[in-house]
């Protein structure tokens, strides 16, 4: 088929509210209903793409759903080219503010754009942006929350079963330091040095307390220490990354590139790890990833580990794939870990289809 060929035709967007198999508990928030927006991008020809979004908030989901039918309406009738679609749609908000829900809603458009494209072209995503299929390496995020060490002990050996995962990711930012570092020694305990242990503070701290709390675990060789304090405050992560020896990553907040390169130009961090519904989807990461690599920036991913997968096969910085099994429950085919990869289907786009039988005993009324 001729990818010029490809017009938009229209889009459907359905809410749904899933349980999450380990509840997600940090010092901020309590999640235990996850809600996504599913979306299918139509065509005149006949490919439909679909993406999904994890609005964390049910109620998000309010006003990004109208915000994705406006796009669709605009841009309906016109070929599908994903970073023309991402600068139209974008530039229709920049009244209403280029980030925050704007760019979520923009990203979602954008994924299931790329997902039509590639599946027009009958080729896997990677293929599509000049890459080969290929494993890609990730670590576990699907738990360690703020449990007691003894059970994040349990928990690290299931989470590296799950997938002979060789990394896991552990959420930090209980009372006090002493219970934090009893949970990074259960989980080292009950896994072994050879499983890297990642850490997250959620945003959790103030600058005080992160000083204090960063150094406190700053030699029981982590391999980063996640957003220790809000994410806006770009300056403090500066003094975190000069004053400690355990890289200091961030990222998941990034309003599109230009939020990345600011944090690297501030020197706020060692790694960055874009979220794909704020960083602007696939074409905000083609944009950000070229500025990561010219700044020797290793770069991770955040959520979407479908489109995470396909875009690692062409960064040049690829550092880890964060896994979570999140969106299982809406797909017909979730992709498959082993070894600790993930292993990209031979198969055109994205490879998403809906459980429908599940989407429809889960979908919500707005
Ligand atoms: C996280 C992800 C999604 C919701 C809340 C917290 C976490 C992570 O920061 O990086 O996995
Ligand atoms: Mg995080």
């Amino acid at each position: 088929m001729k990818l010029e060929k490809l017009t938009l035709k229209g889009l459907r967007a359905r809410a749904v509210v899933t349980k999450l198999n380990r509840p997600i508990v940090n010092r901020l928030v309590t999640i235990e209903d996850w809600p996504l927006i599913l979306i299918d991008l139509y065509t005149e020809e006949g490919v439909t793409g679909h993406s999904y979004l994890q609005p964390y908030a049910k109620k998000a989901m309010r006003y990004l759903i109208p915000a994705l039918n406006d796009m669709a309406d605009l841009l309906q009738g016109r070929s599908i080219a994903p970073f023309e679609f991402f600068d139209t749609a974008r530039t229709s908000l920049r009244y209403v503010g280029y980030s925050g829900q704007s760019l979520v809603a923009v990203s979602g458009l954008d994924m299931a754009a790329w997902d039509a494209l590639a599946k027009a072209a009958e080729v896997p995503l990677c293929v599509l942006l000049g890459g080969k299929l290929g494993p890609v390496k990730g670590y576990n995020s699907n738990g360690l929350w703020l449990k007691t060490p003894s059970e994040v002990g349990d928990e690290a050996v299931e989470l590296v079963n799950e997938g002979a995962f060789d990394a896991l990711k552990l959420r930090l930012g209980r009372k006090s330091a002493a219970e934090d570092i009893d949970a990074i020694e259960s989980a080292r305990g009950s896994v072994g040095g050879a499983v890297e242990l990642m850490i997250d503070f959620s945003q959790a701290l103030d600058m005080s307390e992160a000083l204090r709390r960063c150094h406190a675990i700053d030699d029981l060789g982590l391999s980063w220490i996640e957003d220790p304090i809000n994410y806006e405050n770009l300056d403090g992560c500066a003094v975190l990354t000069e004053n400690l020896k355990t890289p200091i990553q961030i990222g998941e907040h990034f309003y599109g590139p230009k939020d990345l390169h600011n944090a690297i130009q501030k020197r706020a961090c060692n790694f960055v790890m874009p979220d794909f519904m704020r960083i602007g989807g696939v074409t905000g990461w083609l944009r950000s990833s070229p500025i990561a690599a010219a700044a020797g920036i290793p770069m991770s991913t955040h959520l979407y580990p479908e489109v995470a997968a396909h875009v690692m096969r062409v960064t040049e910085t690829a550092h880890w794939l964060e896994w979570q099994d999140w969106a299982e429950s809406i797909l017909q085919n979730p992709y498959v870990v082993r070894n600790g990869y993930l292993q990209i289907p031979d198969a055109p786009g994205l490879g998403l289809q809906w459980n429908e039988d599940f989407v429809n005993a889960h979908l919500i009324d707005l």
